[in-house]
């Protein structure tokens, strides 16, 4: 708005003066922010408020935790940096959860936090922390305004670094001060076209054409060929270019946890259920925006053939310099995909289904989805996890396109379902993720419902995963979110007390296990405290009921299945970590 559009007030005349909360808020709407996730209080209300009244949803939460993972999902379904509001000293402190969990998963995020009075620093303030020391390990850049005059610049940059390159958080500082500085409306004008003109352009990394030929040479002379993909490409929405790739070439593929979905999980060249014949024999390995981690066993033997050929696609170069793989082709994935097809159409090549390679997978893959489908089609009470599993696998098929999107925590709930329940569409699984973090459930529940509002979203929780942003239920209500969150509910930490006779003395021996929660708890009553449905189920037909009511509601709702305390394993498929 220009000073001239302002209707004349009583101090005719008298430029409008707009404070810090309100040229942060024009910055962020200015600057493409369409929703911000987070805690209020002094000194962000008023930013939380102007933001809103801008048109920026705002989603309230009770913990700056769940925010913060929520923002960060938020970012990595839209391509676009989540925002997270926090105030000072505790509210921050909450808040790095979101940021670290981000960096972990490379996942763009925005954390804006108020800070304490910059003339009391140092004095004991309210709230009082040097937060931008606080970022600095799990934040990949940080800006702190010192003045008004500098928001809208430091507003731009927060914005431009969470994308640039290798996604990840950072972290913008608001001392109270400068919020409550004043500027006129065309001071602010001015700051934020200056601020507009000095925004990042993004950075196109070219690939040599010679490397893309050497790639293709590789994976042309390959006799065992693997495709893997991961959340980078998901996030890159290299879909299409992986399917022609995998299709032209006939070259089966293995998705990390989140990849899953960016290629059907029954697609008839997934190695999925083959995995360890897949990674384990390949000889040529194309890995496209995953980092060969403790998910993919660092590359290493004995999981991976001591002479497998990696041909790595990461959009950051340092992280092919710390893996050193045979190859490394430094860009987007979606483009160097693009660029790869380019270069097999001039000369194709396509395994088929009768070579060696492709019908030894498909054959190992077939047992185990026999073997798999004989133990779940068995309806088992009091529940395992398996019964329970196959109901809801069916249920989300029925729903049909847009798919939902499936959110997943705890161990053996986890583990299990990342086995059972299948991915079709891109984008559609948020999990523990690379830092196996419990307590990101319900946040990420949230973001994904705010992103994509034409899909339900469903949640498929451990009690204990599920327990650690519960409150948050109280958060679907009031937006009343499409949200049906399934809690397995083993009462505990993988379920009942494991504990040998050795582990079980001393003056506390007599107390619940360290494992162990309230046995059979009602969970779905949680949700009824706020008005939300409540399911409590024990049986395939009442499972059954519960989902076909919540899941045509969509409404939010909680349902409650008790699991056999002693079905599964302690700490799932993780155990020599343990
Ligand atoms: C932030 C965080 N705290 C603790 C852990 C350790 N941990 C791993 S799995 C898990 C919970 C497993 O129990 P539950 O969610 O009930 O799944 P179950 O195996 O019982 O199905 C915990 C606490 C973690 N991964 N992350
Ligand atoms: C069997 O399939 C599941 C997923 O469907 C997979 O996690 C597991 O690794 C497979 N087993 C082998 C031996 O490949
Ligand atoms: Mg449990």
């Amino acid at each position: 708005m220009a000073a001239a559009d302002i209707a004349p007030g009583p101090n005719d005349g008298a430029p409008v003066l707009i404070d810090g909360n309100v040229l942060a808020a024009k910055a962020l709407s200015r600057f493409g922010v369409d929703r911000m996730f987070g805690v209020v209080g002094i000194p962000v209300t008023s930013l939380a408020n102007r933001a809103v009244s801008l048109g920026i949803r705002f989603i309230a939460f009770h913990n700056e935790q769940s925010a913060g993972y929520a923002a960060s999902a938020y970012g990595y379904l839209t391509g676009r940096p989540g925002v997270l509001l926090t105030v000072s000293g505790p509210g921050c402190v909450h808040g790095l959860a979101g940021l670290a969990n981000a960096m972990a998963n490379t996942w763009p995020v925005v954390m804006i936090s108020g800070s304490c009075d910059q003339k009391d620093f140092g004095r004991g303030d309210f709230q009082e922390l040097d937060q931008i020391e606080a970022v600095k390990p799990v934040s990949k850049f940080s800006a702190k305004a010192r003045t008004i005059n500098e928001i809208p610049r430091c507003v731009a940059q927060v914005l431009d670094h969470a994308v640039a390159g290798r996604p990840g958080g950072c972290y913008l500082d608001l001392p109270s001060d400068v919020l409550h500085q004043t500027v006129t409306e065309s001071e602010a004008e001015s700051l934020l076209a200056e601020a507009e003109k000095c925004r990042l352009k993004e950075e196109i990394t070219n690939v040599l054409s010679s490397q893309i030929e050497e790639a293709v040479t590789l994976l042309r002379q390959a006799e065992r060929p693997l495709i893997v993909f991961g959340k980078g490409a998901a996030y890159a929405r290299a879909e299409n270019e992986l399917r022609k790739l995998v299709e032209s070439t006939g070259t089966p593929f293995l998705p990390t946890p989140m990849g899953k979905g960016l290629l059907p999980d029954t697609h008839e060249l997934a190695a999925t259920a083959s995995r360890s014949l897949a990674i384990g024999k390949c000889d040529v390995a194309l890995v496209v925006g995953a980092r060969l981690n403790w998910l993919l066993h660092f590359g290493e033997p004995p999981k991976w053939s001591p002479d497998v050929k990696f041909i790595s696609v990461d959009v950051s170069k340092e992280e092919i310099e710390l893996r050193k793989p045979f190859m490394g082709l430094v860009g987007d994935a979606k483009r160097v995909l693009q660029a790869i097809n380019k270069e097999i159409k001039d000369d194709p090549f396509c395994l088929g289904k009768s070579h060696p390679w492709v019908e030894a997978i498909s054959k190992k893959a077939k047992e185990n989805v026999s073997r798999m489908e004989a133990q779940l089609a068995k309806d088992v009470v009091p529940f395992n996890f398996l019964t329970p599993m196959r109901i809801i696998r069916d249920a989300i098929s029925g729903v049909g396109s847009p798919a939902p999107i499936l959110v997943s925590e705890g161990a053996n709930t986890m583990d299990i379902g990342r086995a059972v329940l299948v991915q079709t569409e891109p984008r559609t699984r948020l999990d523990a993720g690379t830092w196996g973090t419990m307590g990101v459930g319900l946040g990420y529940c949230i973001a994904a419902a705010v992103a994509s509002p034409d899909r339900l979203v469903v949640a498929v929780e451990g009690d204990s995963g599920f327990g650690f942003s519960a409150m948050e239920v109280e958060t679907l209500v009031r937006y009343q979110l499409p949200v049906v969150v399934i809690v397995f509910n083993n009462g505990g930490v993988y379920g009942g007390d494991r504990r040998s006779p050795e582990e079980i003395s001393g003056p506390y021996k007599d107390d619940p296990a360290p494992t162990s929660f309230v046995p059979n708890a009602g969970y779905h009553t949680l949700i009824e405290a706020f008005g939300g449905k409540g399911y409590l189920v024990g049986t395939p037909q009442e499972l059954k009921d519960a989902l076909l009511k919540s899941f045509a509601a969509r409404k939010p709702a909680v349902i409650n299945v008790i699991i056999d305390p002693f079905a599964g394993a302690e700490s799932g498929r993780l155990q020599h970590k343990n």
